[in-house]
């Protein structure tokens, strides 16, 4: 409602001017009245540029389950609200790749298109992320590929995409604007890092064909700041290992621990071989070495949780708080109530989120 925005908006326009050091001053007085004014003439309102880079950095500042958030200030933020079209929707996302990619050295950037006015003219990337391997449903119901991108590739084949059946096909990228139905568009090849995976004792691995992409690039979440809803962004960091670990051995995604076990020449005959925990040691190892060895940014879950616990401290002396939280799934609701005051957050409409084994990413 018109209230709740402007609520949103005045706790924002205040947290913009006081991280400026310019808390009360005219200028503040005189935004504050400009967006009171659009809001009661419009019901909504836009930010200025350097009020969105504010909260996109503030949104991952305060963006519960990220345990990389030490980096928080340093965001490329890519302003992509004057874009009208699925094709330079595409564009814009191409040179999001490219940016954060950076050949191998990674930059965490966002690229935000535009905001919502009413949800039947939301703009939408289809994609959880911008780079995934398609996942192709057999006839006896197994899949060929990645079975978390199942339904986006049958859409994909629904618009007329022909993928060619692998097990590490990049997906196009699906992008619909203005609510209009959605386009599908190739990503050029040479701009989709992808790292080998192999392990330096078990030539074994190698052999088995892994690979994985750089780029860790969530597509699926809106940003909702300041009372103003942005239902399609981007956004990319670095991979920590466990992550690509698990894609890899989830019994819904690649489901390997086992075939990977064999090839290690483990003993997967009894459990308390503790095959699975060897297996999946060796896994990560494998990873990072491999992530290493062609120098792609990667980070492994120990100096992570360092990082988390270096911010955590740098947060309670900077704001006497840190917004975390791994296990809830609480409603954007319940969340403004707990956490008062953060007036944003980012609300999570991931499918199977979960947290253990990864250390909490995603
Ligand atoms: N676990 C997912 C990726 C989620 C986002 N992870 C990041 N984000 N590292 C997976 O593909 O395995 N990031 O912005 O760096």
């Amino acid at each position: 409602s018109t209230e709740e925005v402007l609520l949103l908006a005045k706790d924002f326009i205040r947290q913009y001017f006081e991280s400026a050091k310019r808390l009360n001053t005219p200028a503040h007085d005189a935004r504050w009245a400009e967006v009171e004014a659009q809001i009661h003439a419009t019901g909504n309102y836009e930010f200025k540029e350097q009020e969105l880079t504010f909260a996109a950095k503030s949104a991952w500042r305060n963006s519960q389950r990220c345990i990389g958030r030490i980096q928080w200030s340093k965001l490329q933020v890519f302003d992509a609200r004057f874009i009208n079209t699925p094709r330079t929707m595409f564009e814009a996302l191409l040179n999001h790749i490219k940016y954060s990619t950076n050949r191998g050295n990674l930059r965490s950037a966002i690229t935000i298109f535009k905001q919502r006015t009413t949800p039947e003219q939301d703009f939408r990337i289809w994609n959880a992320q911008l780079v995934r391997y398609a996942g192709y449903k057999q006839e006896d119901g197994s899949v060929i590929g990645d079975p978390a991108s199942v339904e986006l590739t049958e859409v994909c084949h629904k618009l007329g995409w022909k993928g060619s059946g692998g097990r590490f096909d990049v997906l196009p990228l699906v992008l619909s604007a203005a609510g209009q139905d959605p386009e599908y568009f190739d990503i050029p090849r040479d701009i989709v890092l992808q790292v080998a995976i192999h392990h330096a004792e078990y030539p074994g691995l190698a052999e088995m064909g892994l690979k994985w992409y750089a780029l860790p690039a969530v597509a699926n979440m809106v940003f909702d700041v300041g009372g103003v809803f942005f239902p399609a962004v981007a956004f990319s960091g670095w991979y920590m290992q466990t992550e690509i670990a698990r894609d890899f051995v989830d019994p819904t995604r690649y489901n390997l621990l086992e075939d990977i076990a064999n090839v290690f020449e483990f003993d997967t005959s009894r459990a308390s071989s503790l095959w699975k925990d060897q297996t999946f040691l060796e896994l990560n190892k494998a990873i990072l070495s491999s992530f290493q060895s062609v120098n792609v940014t990667i980070v492994d879950h120990h100096s992570a949780s360092e990082s988390f616990m270096k911010h955590l401290e740098n947060e309670q002396k900077a704001r006497g708080g840190c917004p975390a939280d791994w296990v809830g799934r609480t409603t954007f609701t319940e969340k403004c109530k707990q956490r008062k005051a953060f007036a944003y957050v980012l609300i999570f409409n991931l499918a199977g989120v979960d947290c253990a084994a990864d250390g909490g990413q995603f």
